[in-house]
């Protein structure tokens, strides 16, 4: 059977076109602030001329919480289960879209780029692969990839065309095409997909190949011969599902080699686990895995971006596989952003502070900055916290933070501070244990509460005493 003609051609652009706004921070006696809207990982990520994406998978995409946030938040998606040949061919010669087409629709709705997630995989795969005569594997998997990378011709700038094709140890994974075609599956998949879609980036994914290592090795030496015989191949993809506190120190040097090989890298799945429940120093030490990741890919101009493998903790697969961890993405349960989000957000370039009061007058000569950080927020809610810097040459010995709740704001719990509300205005004294500020240094108060409407960010003002 020969491909199908590829669908009608939409323009895609590499990047999402992205002004992204230096938000305001005013250093001037109660400066006015008005709420810049922040910009999105996927704006921060194309003013740095990358992707930051998610994947995704069908039942999500009536959650309208859940689709609010995928479809604003990123400018690259994944397609995470439904192009697998379980989906797409799951009769020998009978090809089914209905699913994956959905996402691609919604991905091109949302100006969002797509990565094309699997051509040949030794996992999800349909059971009537089993019973191919060894002699006809071969044919059979270039007629899967002449129609799938064919339906999607123009639709999907990365394929991965070939996965997790490796055991730890280097040696190839002992897979039904391996069994049956032989070592030469792999390139001949690629030049398949070359034919099939001249103009998608050909991708070689794995996990356990972020560091330098036995797979690793073999992934590299594997891209180095193709390149020497010419067989197509454009990209490798590391998928990144990693362990808290473990980003591997090679990262950024195995992202370089790959580079130097005259491919293009991208982090294709990541997330980073934790035994479960979250609490504060996980949190903090997951923010800073992230932000390590992220910075990896940043410094090789020819890492082309990042995808998470889903970005809501609720949402993850990582607890049906692990039992007892979990919230390994951005995003918690009820969508609020984590500290992992910020930590990318700000290693993307953006900047946290969204508003800053400073008052000249104090105890201590030259007073006090209130940052005040929206958290997160979700539908009905929000999560913020505002940081009080000592700005003088001595120390504090005690502070007052005052903002104006907008309309439809309430804080409704607050910690590592003593809060009093009159209306709309919120005063917030410092706590016993924390009102001793030492010159340069900082104290952070959090609070959650309701919203209706817009949600604005206030400006907090404060003073010393
Ligand atoms: O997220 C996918 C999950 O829903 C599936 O049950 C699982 C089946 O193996 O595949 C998951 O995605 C995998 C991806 O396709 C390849 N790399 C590892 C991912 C996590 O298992």
């Amino acid at each position: 059977m020969s491909a199908p003609a590829g669908r009608a051609r939409r323009v895609l652009a590499a990047a999402t076109a992205a002004v992204v706004g230096t938000l305001a921070v005013g250093m001037a006696v109660a400066a006015p602030s008005s709420a810049a809207a922040e910009p999105t990982l996927g704006q921060l990520a194309a003013a740095k001329g990358r992707y930051f994406g998610s994947a995704t998978d069908n039942p999500t995409l009536t959650n309208a919480p859940y689709t609010a946030v995928l479809g604003s938040e990123f400018n690259q998606i994944t397609v995470g289960n439904t192009q697998k040949w379980m989906y797409t061919e799951p009769s020998r010669g009978q090809f089914d879209y209905t699913q994956a087409d959905r996402i691609v629709a919604f991905a091109q709705a949302h100006d969002q780029i797509v990565r094309g997630h699997t051509l040949v995989w030794h996992n999800q795969l349909p059971d009537w692969i089993n019973s191919v005569p060894a002699g006809e594997l071969l044919g059979v998997m270039r007629n899967h990839i002449a129609n799938v990378a064919g339906h999607y011709k123009g639709e999907v700038v990365h394929w991965d065309v070939v996965n997790e094709a490796f055991e730890e140890d280097g040696t190839r994974r002992q897979s039904v095409f391996q069994q049956k075609i032989g070592d030469g599956y792999i390139a001949e998949a690629f030049k398949a997909a070359r034919a099939a879609d001249p103009n998608a980036k050909l991708y070689y994914n794995d996990y356990n190949i972020e560091g330098i290592g036995a797979k690793s090795d073999a992934v590299y030496n594997l891209v180095k011969s193709f390149k020497q015989r010419g067989i197509p191949i454009d990209g490798v993809g590391l998928q990144a599902h990693l362990i808290l506190g473990q980003v591997p120190g090679s990262l950024q040097q195995n992202i370089k080699r790959f580079a130097d090989l005259g491919v293009d890298v991208a982090i294709t799945e990541l997330d980073i686990r934790m035994r479960t429940p979250r609490d504060a120093a996980k949190d903090a030490q997951q923010a800073a895995d992230y932000r390590a990741v992220t910075n990896a890919c940043l410094a090789v101009t020819r890492c082309v971006g990042i995808t998470v493998w889903d970005f809501s903790d609720g949402y993850s697969w990582i607890p049906s596989v692990f039992p007892g961890e979990g919230a390994a993405l951005i995003y918690d349960e009820n969508f609020a952003k984590k500290p992992s989000y910020w930590a990318v957000y700000e290693a993307l370039g953006g900047t946290t502070t969204t508003t800053t009061t400073t008052t000249t007058t104090g105890n201590n000569g030259s007073g006090c900055t209130a940052t005040y950080r929206a958290v997160g927020q979700w539908p009905g809610g929000y999560q913020g916290e505002i940081t009080v810097r000592n700005n003088g040459t001595t120390a504090l010995s005690g502070w007052t933070v005052k903002w104006t709740l907008a309309q439809g704001q309430t804080v409704s719990s607050l910690w590592n501070g003593v809060v009093t509300t009159n209306g709309q205005e919120v005063t917030v004294r410092n706590a016993n244990y924390n009102g001793t500020i030492a010159p340069n240094s900082t104290v952070t108060f959090g609070f959650v509460g309701s919203s209706t409407g817009a949600n604005p960010t206030p400006t907090a003002a404060c003073t010393t005493a």
